[in-house]
């Protein structure tokens, strides 16, 4: 930590969560003298602020001390917390500025950062970018953003001894906001769609944020980027540093603009290309264990980052082929009378319950729902038209999917719990059909966040093929 002079420095640390647990625990491990404060007072945040002022942190839960907190040097935030909350304005009234837990955090990470971002498909590239970089014997660790027991807080990674030789950080748009000095020494954009409307006010705001990646790195920088996505192309452009594309339309599609390299798939094999350098071909389209198009983007992404991140060449069709498929990312949870079912309830907005739509084959029972954050539900009926079974709305957003969806395919509005949910979508469901959790919204209606949605369906889906028996 750079100490002020003659004193130990002071940082406040907003928000009791993983994140600010995290931090909390590097601060104080560093010297700090550290605040922290939360505006619950219950389990967990109540069992964590326990553990931290034992350690010796002065610990604040059930509401915010303004006072306390700008009298820190370093304020860091936790990203769930939305620009406009009353302990932020009130903060900003007073002009003191904040930063984002893993901006705090790589000021002591001294090794180099692939950082990955994007609207979907951001954690399954970091993970595999990862996966690549150990199976090809290099010393990497995930983390950031990614959660759901895949990987630590970005301030977790900063402590790890011996430090690794690369961290693989997956940053959201509410962690890039606020980070000053972090530079990435690989920056991965993997797409750019609509997301968190909730807490944005226009996609534009939403792409500003996403946008601090480019704005973030130098000359020294690698970028990875989707050439298959304009928005994504536009905001690299001109940036300085390495590009490479990646891209699902071949080498035309990869070397669509000047770029220095890249990964793409052409005739069911995957090719990655370094600048000067014939195209080479590194695996193929079988060698996946992920289903979907959307995720052979996702692994064109992570092969171009990993060996923009130091990867030996020739491992990559290993190392893809044992990577076995996230939790809740188009996660397949067994069959049950010849009817597939599929954990996608990471798709938390419409793009990326589209994108899983798109990348199934077969009729398609889909449940949609959950707490509504105010995006058009009518960008599903592309993919839905022609294929889907039925749709199963529920949640908070049940009435407006049913309503957007309904004259375009048929549509059974659940209003009870999710278990009557699903029983629905199993009555609905003949075999060679896929049932599909790809709600496009969150899950804060019914249930604590994605995972526990997903665990949920999970559990729902081995109880039915208990009573039911499997195939
Ligand atoms: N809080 C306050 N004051 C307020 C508002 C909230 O103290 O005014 C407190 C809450 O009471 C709560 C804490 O802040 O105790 C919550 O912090 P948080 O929501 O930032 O949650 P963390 O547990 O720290 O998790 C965060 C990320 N969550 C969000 O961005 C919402 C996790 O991403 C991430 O894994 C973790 O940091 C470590 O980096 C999850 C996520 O859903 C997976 N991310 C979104 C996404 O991927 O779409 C962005």
């Amino acid at each position: 930590m750079r100490p002020e002079t003659g004193r130990q420095e002071r940082v406040a640390i907003i928000g009791l969560g993983a994140s600010g647990e995290a931090a909390a625990h590097l601060a104080l491990a560093k010297g700090a003298r550290v605040h922290v404060t939360d505006s619950k007072s219950e389990n967990p945040v109540a069992a964590r602020g326990a553990a931290l002022r034992a350690l010796g942190a002065d610990v604040r839960l059930g509401g915010h001390d303004v006072e306390r907190i700008a009298a820190a040097r370093t304020v860091v935030v936790s990203p769930g917390i939305a620009p406009g909350a009353p302990v932020l304005a009130a903060l900003r009234a007073r002009g003191v500025r904040w930063v984002s837990e893993p901006e705090f955090a790589s000021r002591f990470i001294t090794g180099p950062l692939t950082v990955v971002t994007g609207t979907n498909g951001k954690t399954t590239t970091a993970a595999l970018c990862a996966h690549l970089l150990c199976a090809g014997g290099v010393n990497a660790a995930l983390g950031g953003n990614i959660g759901g027991g895949l990987g630590p807080p970005a301030s977790a990674l900063a402590m790890m001894e011996p430090a690794p030789e690369r961290i693989v950080l997956e940053l959201s748009s509410f962690q890039l906001a606020d980070i000053r000095d972090l530079t990435p020494d690989v920056g991965v954009m993997t797409n750019l769609g609509v997301d968190h409307m909730d807490r944005y006010p226009s996609v534009e705001a939403y792409h500003r944020d996403k946008r601090r990646l480019f704005e973030a790195g130098d000359e020294h920088a690698t970028w990875v980027v989707n050439a298959d996505d304009a928005a994504v192309m536009a905001m690299a452009r001109g940036r300085p540093g390495t590009h490479l594309a990646f891209s699902l339309e071949g080498e035309a599609g990869a070397g669509a603009l000047p770029v220095d390299g890249g990964a793409f798939l052409a005739g069911g094999d995957l090719f990655l290309a370094r600048a000067g350098e014939p195209p080479r071909q590194v695996a193929r389209t079988g060698d996946l264990r992920l289903l979907g198009r959307h995720n052979v983007a996702n692994a064109l992404a992570a092969i171009a980052a990993a060996a923009a991140s130091g990867a030996p060449r020739g491992r990559e069709a290993a190392g893809l082929g044992d990577f076995a498929p996230l939790p809740h990312r188009l996660e397949p949870v067994g069959t049950v009378r010849g009817v597939r079912w599929v954990n996608d309830s990471k798709a938390t907005n419409v793009a990326a319950a589209a994108s899983a739509l798109a990348s199934l084959e077969g009729p398609i029972v889909l449940l949609a729902g959950g707490t509504d954050k105010g995006e058009d539900f009518r960008g599903l009926l592309p993919v839905l038209e022609g294929r889907a079974r039925a749709v199963v709305a529920y949640g908070d957003a049940g009435a407006r999917v049913a309503a957007e969806v309904g004259g375009g395919v048929p549509v059974k509005r659940v209003g009870g719990p999710f278990a009557e949910v699903v029983a629905a979508a199993r009555a609905l469901a003949r075999p060679g059909d896929t049932v599909l959790l790809a709600p496009a919204c969150s899950s804060f209606d019914m249930f604590d966040d994605y995972q526990h949605r997903g665990d949920a369906f999970r559990a729902l889906a081995a109880a039915a093929r208990a009573v039911e028996g499997a195939g």
